[in-house]
């Protein structure tokens, strides 16, 4: 109960940033993009793992507040870094179940586009499999979302359940490769094999195909021997502040 007083007064109290982590072409190494991931640091408890407070926060409904506060400052972030000379093309942002079921979802995301004035399709919009399956009214989001221009991509891809034919139905441009799919890839065949089905799938269904969890060279000439051009992890960078980014990347 006291983490989730502490955790309401986040906000407010400016406990709350994003790092963002680099997703990259893997074959010129050039930047493509950037997943939002956000952060508590608590003066009390310290820097708490986004695997601890978010299922709080969609428990206590506080995730309303928090997503919306993540998707402005993503997308202000964006405008930021333009305006000091570093054009990020497009900038990912994960969304739980719960922002779905409270509907107002595709007015708000609409509002902090043209408040930021963020392009639309330099927004894209991850959802887990679960996320989409499990929201009666999914498709209708999902749909109303496409047609204001944001961009969609299903997150840990391969660890859900969703069938292929639902998946052809969806407005959705990209599939996340889950990493733990990744991580054995050159050892284990039964992984082998998954990747590389998820990025024929991918062709089939023109869509594109981002590997995560990339931490090694053998891992990286593995996707572009199969045809995945695009990447995520610690290979490339970790989770950064919007600062080094700049460092980095202008
Ligand atoms: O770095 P990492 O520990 O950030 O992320 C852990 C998990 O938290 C991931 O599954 C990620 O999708 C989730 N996560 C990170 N940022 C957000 C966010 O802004 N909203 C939601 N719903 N989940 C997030
Ligand atoms: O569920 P989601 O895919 O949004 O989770 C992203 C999570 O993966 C974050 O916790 C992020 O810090 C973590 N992550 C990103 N790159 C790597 C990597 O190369 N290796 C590992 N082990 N985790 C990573
Ligand atoms: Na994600
Ligand atoms: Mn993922």
């Amino acid at each position: 109960l006291r983490l989730e007083t502490m955790l309401r007064r986040s906000i407010e109290k400016d406990e709350i940033f994003l790092n963002y982590q680099p997703q990259v072409e893997v074959d010129s190494g050039r930047l493509i993009g950037v997943e939002a991931l956000v952060r508590w640091d608590n003066p009390e408890l310290g820097l708490v793992a986004p695997v601890r407070f978010i299922p709080l926060a969609e428990d206590t409904g506080f995730i309303n507040q928090l997503g919306k506060w993540v998707l402005y400052e993503s997308c202000r972030q964006m405008i930021r870094w333009q305006d000091a000379g570093l054009y990020v093309p497009k900038i990912a942002v994960n969304l739980s179940v719960k922002q779905f079921e409270r509907g107002s979802i595709v007015c708000m995301v609409a509002e902090i586009l043209k408040e930021t004035g963020l392009e639309p399709h330099r927004l894209q919009l991850e959802v887990t499999e679960s996320v989409i399956m499990n929201t009666g009214d999914a498709l209708v989001f999902i749909n109303d979302l496409h047609a204001i221009g944001v961009g969609l991509a299903i997150d840990d891809f391969g660890t859900g359940y969703s069938s292929l034919a639902y998946l052809k139905q969806l407005p959705v441009q990209t599939l996340k490769i889950d990493r733990s799919f990744i991580k054995d890839i050159s050892t284990d065949s039964n992984d082998e094999a998954i990747a590389i089905a998820i990025i024929q799938l991918g062709k089939s269904l023109n869509l594109s195909v981002i590997a995560e969890g990339v931490e090694t060279e053998d891992q990286a000439a593995f996707l572009l021997r199969h045809g995945c051009n695009q990447a995520q992890g610690y290979l490339y960078s970790r989770p950064e502040l919007a600062s080094v980014i700049l460092e980095r990347w202008r």
